[in-house]
């Protein structure tokens, strides 16, 4: 890693995040690795074509063919290729990490969402808490943005203040949707909304427990979002450990130190299961919702 700049996080910048979830750092990523972003996800996304179906590095468009090939999402990229695992500890996502959820972190896991100019894939409204369960909600997502994001090309939109909400319901007909039915909100999403919007190479961190979603990108611009998501240390995961076996998990440790036992706190239970009917992504999950925000939507 190139960079030893160190972010200091000041006290207003933490409780702001405290109080509403969420924070945006303008230009966090510096020039060079930004540039290094872009042109890893362009060679990864031209090595598509050709996939005539989803597969375990890519979820692809509904519209998605071998000859036009529209990737929707990289799945697990850290996983995949090693670009991602460095960025993953780039110091001054870190630093800022730190602040918000103390010294030890593990990276939980990651996505590059596309949301390609013209007809990239709007997300429903959720919280990542039921995608993830663990023993505390010591937990946050960092969304790089590799393009400049505004309103026209569908930045993140937050609830602000709703990680302190209770966690909605993200069943459908008995099965885990992934997605919350606008029926139920709170809130006048056409006003109580935030946009984490920015020039390229800034970051947004928000709460594992925070309201959010983003429209169709219907504009002449793409938005790639890579969302690193990171957990306390203690933080233990309540679905287990998947596949993963105790020495892979205490690998995706990116600050500080394991920690061998959990902290426990008053945190709301909720399982994924039964499993979404369709597997593979937030996107396939949340078909199954019959009543979606984002098909009406329009900026007020
Ligand atoms: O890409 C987006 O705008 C939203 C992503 C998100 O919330 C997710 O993938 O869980």
């Amino acid at each position: 890693m190139t960079t030893t700049r160190k972010i200091e996080v000041t006290t207003e910048q933490i409780e702001f995040y405290n109080e509403n979830g969420y924070i945006l750092f303008e230009k966090l990523l510096d020039d060079e690795m930004l540039a290094r972003l872009q042109e890893e996800t362009d060679r990864i996304v031209s090595e598509a074509a050709g996939l005539s179906e989803h597969n375990n590095q890519y979820d692809l468009e509904d519209s998605h063919t071998p000859e036009n090939p529209r990737v929707r999402r990289l799945k697990a990229p850290h996983q995949h290729w090693p670009f991602f695992w460095e960025l993953a500890q780039y110091q001054p996502i870190l630093d800022v990490v730190e602040a918000l959820i103390g010294p030890n972190i593990r990276l939980q896991g990651d996505k590059l969402n596309m949301k390609s100019a013209e007809f990239g894939a709007a997300v429903e409204w959720h919280q990542d808490w039921p995608f993830y369960p663990h023993t505390n909600d010591d937990l946050l997502a960092a969304g790089v943005l590799l393009d400049d994001c505004y309103e026209e090309n569908g930045p993140l939109l937050v609830v602000p203040g709703s990680h302190k909400a209770p966690i909605y319901n993200h069943h459908e007909d008995g099965y885990f949707s992934g997605a919350v039915d606008p029926e139920n909100f709170d809130w006048d999403m056409g006003k109580d909304l935030a946009a984490l919007e920015g020039p390229a190479g800034s970051v947004s961190f928000h709460h594992v427990r925070i309201m959010h979603g983003s429209a169709l990108n219907t504009s002449d611009r793409q938005r790639r979002l890579l969302l690193n998501q990171y957990a306390a240390a203690d933080a233990w995961p309540i679905m287990g450990l998947g596949k993963m076996s105790f020495e892979d998990y205490n690998s995706k440790i990116v600050r500080g130190e394991p920690v061998s036992q959990p902290r426990q706190t008053a945190v709301p239970p909720y399982l994924p299961l039964p499993p979404a009917p369709l597997q593979g992504s937030i996107y396939e999950n949340q078909k199954a919702l019959k009543n979606k925000f984002f098909d009406t939507y329009k900026k007020n």
